[in-house]
């Protein structure tokens, strides 16, 4: 091979091996569901709509789990629970909701929040509103099988009587 075609060679994959990387890139970004546009319909790198809402609670997942589980112990460390949300019986509760993970998981709180509709997937938001009506303490889970769950299953709500 003479000197012109490896350099042409060189610069070809090159090339290739910067178009691979956007590409992986981009795919990683989307798959996280964090908006890679400029447009308002992202919040600080969060998806639309991720944001704390009033007198409410803001749960984040995302591959650390539930605002980041892992981080705290939750699930491996014994007794940790992770997180915390403390209400009053009889008030409503407010919770947002979102996927900042690659993969799906669902939002469950136990007696309170318990159906198919609570899978999440990536770049998702949900909001849930309920009253508490039933005092005590409930445990906050994940019921999909993702490669986190052991930190996705250590959450409570906990009513205090009123
Ligand atoms: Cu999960």
């Amino acid at each position: 091979m003479d000197q012109n075609k490896r350099i042409v060679v060189a610069i070809v994959i090159v090339a290739l091996l910067g178009a691979g990387a956007t590409a992986s890139l981009y795919y990683l970004s989307s798959m996280r569901g964090v908006s890679t546009s400029t447009s308002s319909t992202s919040f600080n790198g969060y998806p639309a709509g991720c944001t704390k809402p009033a007198g409410g609670f803001l749960i984040i997942a995302s591959h650390l789990g539930w605002n980041d589980s892992e981080l705290h112990g939750a699930g491996v460390t014994a007794g940790v629970v992770w997180p915390i949300m403390n209400v009053a019986q009889g008030s409503t509760v407010n919770i947002t909701v979102c996927n900042t993970d690659i993969q799906a998981h669902s939002f469950n709180i136990e007696y309170y929040l318990s159906q198919p509709v609570n899978t999440i997937h990536p770049g998702q938001v949900l909001h849930f509103s309920f009253v508490a009506t039933q005092a005590g303490t409930f445990q906050v889970y994940c019921e999909i099988p993702c490669s986190i769950h052991i930190y996705m299953i250590s959450g409570q709500l906990r009513v205090l009587p009123s």
